[in-house]
């Protein structure tokens, strides 16, 4: 499906680094893409839309930006995909109780999602693929596991049946999240799963395919009127849009048991290879006093009233960067003070009139020492807050010359995608 505008990014002098990134599967860094390609592969779970993105959904995106704008300044050709869950429980849920059509439901939130992400400054996915425009695909999918003993049907009265993963043909299940039998059991009802449906193999056993009931959505299929489950959407999708194995699987932290421990043995079992995915990423909980906010809860700071009260999109996306990206992290209203502010100071200190005709960088080695500093802080892990404290002291030390403007606006522009007033 259409996807949004591509903002523009700056190119700089020299060469930026591959970051390395911390794997939760492993809880270590490692390299964020094969050192010998020419390109670099991401999936991003997308958002269920039924809700304007609040700021743990920017934040979320947002990490990820840093690392495909890190990949570019490397030299990298980026394919990015990234999935809308417009098939979903509390989406149908949402759109029984307001009486609205699901579809429009969700075309009208993945709209304002796109101008969100657009007003962000967020690289678009090349591959921004609906549930609703793949639910064939996803059902083959599903053939194919049970084709090869990955995948059972569990009869449903009236209809059916429905059909679920087998996860004791996958000998390397749960070394995403390394949790206990207890610990596993327990988010997986928490989180979308159904751990007491009579007829299953084993409580944990994920839904592939949910046989046409009154009411619902449902797609003709090879495996019979009906509509996809959860996790295998972001197996299919990774694998058709991606191929195997990719570096980036991404997503908040809430995402790593089930959904991405399911969605990648789904991986495994579809096409036989043992490790599909590069390294696991999984950014902090954003919360509002403490609690995390969540569409469930309606604890919501949306980006579009934030805009709407007047607040610059950059000022929005220089203070999500501003902490770490593995933090969990409250949204305070100081947090956008403090980031107005330095955007201010920037904008002032960095003011672009005279770099016109001007070699980027030329004579001011102090420029250039910034760009390789927010550079390497921008490859270990993702150190947005150690690249902003870069530019924070070049602006601070003095007036700038004019090439040196040019460079690190351009830094400012390409690294943390922040454009200057
Ligand atoms: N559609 C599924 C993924 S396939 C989903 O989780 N959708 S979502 O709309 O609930 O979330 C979209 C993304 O935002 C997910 O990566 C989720 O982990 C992340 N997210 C949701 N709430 C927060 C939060 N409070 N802080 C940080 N990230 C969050
Ligand atoms: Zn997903």
């Amino acid at each position: 499906m259409r996807s949004w505008p591509r903002p523009e990014i700056p190119l700089l002098p020299g060469k930026g680094q591959i970051p390395a990134i911390h794997d939760s599967a492993l809880g270590e860094k490692v390299a964020s893409a094969q050192p010998d390609a020419t390109t670099a592969t991401i999936y991003v779970c997308g958002i269920t839309p039924y809700d304007a993105a609040h700021m743990g959904h920017a934040a979320t995106y947002l990490a990820f930006d840093l690392l495909i704008r890190a990949w570019i300044d490397a030299g990298r050709q980026v394919t990015y995909a990234q999935c809308v869950t417009d098939v979903d429980d509390p989406l149908l849920e949402r759109a029984e109780q307001t009486g609205q059509d699901w579809r429009e439901l969700a075309e009208e939130q993945t709209e304002v999602f796109r101008r969100e992400m657009a007003s962000l400054h967020l690289v678009p996915p090349d591959h921004y693929v609906a549930v609703a425009d793949i639910a064939e695909q996803i059902a083959q999918a599903g053939l194919v596991l049970q084709e090869s003993g990955w995948a059972y049907p569990v009869p449903v009265d009236d209809a059916g049946p429905d059909l679920y993963a087998d996860l004791s043909a996958d000998q390397l299940f749960g070394q995403v999240a390394h949790l206990d039998a207890k610990t596993m059991d327990e988010l997986f009802a928490e989180r979308g799963g159904d751990p007491d449906r009579v007829g299953k193999r084993h409580r944990l056993d994920p839904l592939l395919w949910r046989a046409r009931r009154p009411g619902e959505p449902w797609w003709d299929s090879p495996l019979g009127q009906g509509r996809p489950g959860w996790h295998i959407e972001c197996s299919v999708i990774a694998a058709s849009r991606l191929g195997v194995p990719f570096d980036i699987q991404g997503g908040g932290k809430d995402l790593f048991f089930p959904h991405h421990e399911m969605s990648i043995s789904h991986l495994r079992g579809l096409t036989g290879v043992a490790s599909p995915v590069g390294a696991h990423v999984h950014t902090g909980v954003i919360g509002l006093d403490g609690t995390k906010m969540s569409k469930s809860l309606g604890n919501l700071v949306l980006v579009s009233d934030l805009v709407a009260a007047g607040s610059p999109p950059a000022a929005i996306r220089l203070a999500l960067i501003s902490q770490h990206y593995r933090l969990d992290r409250d949204w305070t209203d100081t947090l956008l003070a403090e980031a107005t502010q330095r955007l201010a100071a920037w904008s002032e200190g960095l003011a672009a009139a005279s770099d016109e005709g001007v070699d980027v960088g030329e004579g001011d080695p102090q420029a250039v020492a910034t760009l390789e500093r927010m550079r390497t802080a921008l490859a270990d892990d993702l150190d947005s807050p150690a690249a902003i404290a870069a530019v924070d002291e070049y602006v601070a030390s003095g007036p700038p010359t004019p090439g040196g403007v040019a460079l690190v606006r351009g830094a400012i522009g390409g690294l943390l995608g922040v454009e200057l007033g």
